[in-house]
């Protein structure tokens, strides 16, 4: 796909503008959270307040409360939305109602990450033929046809996967590594595209994956797989998880089993939040590379000129940097999430 690429630096810095702008004309409030509202109450008439219907995946990860949070953080009444706000439970028919009542309720914009990559063609279609622009979080769909939506903001998942696979293979080709992979949702976008890009980086050394099941970006499912695992083999080497909370989940299973983490297994994961970042520090996990949930600014970016009939960026890389132990220790005080 041919695609025009934005950076996240850009965009930050116009949105920090459009939001001065915007708070310099409207009246001092305290900042509370966004509520889950009828949207658009009045029809919207006279004021500029735009009303956006927003699909969450679920409440599966750290990096998904810290993702909720700069939403429901960032598309405040304060800053001129009306937010209606929906967890999905990790569960694509519960998005799709979400979707289609915000399309009922007449919303200006829609925005969702799809918890998995095809299927919402059609749903995408009625959100179109009723005029309703939709913008993507986060994770990307599987659709032939890119009229559906207006732009995808988020991480390149390929690279990150890479990103892990390249150090992997830097610090421990030619040691004959036995690799687990703990895998997102089965058929979500980063699940796909991490397996891919770790796959590409380890080909050619002597890195080998012996399994790979999903763990579902959970901790509790991340630690069942790995006991699975450690009952299955007994020669594992290197867990490579496709976020945090499964690595941590791991970590569990691996302690559990009287060995040390970081040291008789090594882990690489992905994500960078704070508990993982931690466990990092800690020596427990060897690796992270970043994946940054605060979307809340470039959404809120993108959702304005949507509604302005302004043209927008189709896709917008976020920038993700990774961390060993020592950049761990040094970025943990400061850490936003
Ligand atoms: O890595 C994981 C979450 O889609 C990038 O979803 C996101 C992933 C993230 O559950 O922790």
């Amino acid at each position: 796909m041919a695609r025009s690429t934005f950076t996240r630096g850009t965009v930050a810095a116009l949105s920090a503008v459009a939001l001065f702008a915007l708070g310099a004309c409207s009246s001092e409030q305290a900042g509370g959270t966004a509520e889950p509202t009828g949207a658009a109450e009045e029809g919207g008439s006279g004021d500029e307040t735009i009303a956006i219907g927003f699909s969450q995946v679920g409440a599966e990860s750290g990096w998904r409360a810290a993702n909720t949070k700069s939403i429901q953080d960032t598309l405040t009444a304060e800053n001129g939305f009306d937010l209606s706000f929906s967890d999905a439970q990790q569960k694509q028919e519960n998005q799709i109602q979400a979707i289609r009542s915000y399309i009922a309720q007449g919303v200006d914009v829609i925005a969702f990450s799809p918890v998995v990559e095809t299927g919402w063609d059609p749903v995408l279609q009625e959100a179109k033929s009723a005029g309703i622009p939709v913008v993507l979080t986060d994770r990307a769909v599987d659709s032939e046809d890119d009229t559906l939506y207006e732009s995808f903001i988020g991480s390149d998942f390929v690279l990150e996967g890479e990103m892990a696979g390249e150090w992997a293979a830097e610090q421990y080709d030619g040691e004959g590594f036995q690799v687990v992979e703990l895998q997102g949702t089965t058929g979500s976008a980063p699940a796909i595209d991490r397996k891919e890009g770790f796959a590409t980086a380890i080909e050619g050394t002597d890195l080998e994956i012996i399994d790979s099941q999903t763990g579902n970006f959970t901790r509790t499912e991340g630690k069942q797989v790995m006991e699975g695992f450690l009952q299955k083999y007994d020669d594992i080497d290197l867990v490579f998880a496709h976020n945090d909370d499964m690595g941590l989940g791991a970590i569990e299973a691996i302690e559990a089993a009287g060995m040390v983490p970081g040291e008789d297994i090594k882990i690489i994961t992905i994500d960078a939040v704070k508990d993982g970042m931690q466990a990092l520090a800690d020596g427990k996990i060897n690796y992270i590379v970043e994946c940054n949930p605060l979307l809340g600014p470039d959404l809120a970016d993108i959702a304005k000129k949507v509604v302005a009939g302004e043209e927008v960026e189709k896709r917008i890389v976020v920038k993700d940097e990774a961390f060993d132990q020592e950049a761990a220790i040094e970025a943990l005080p400061t850490r936003e999430y």
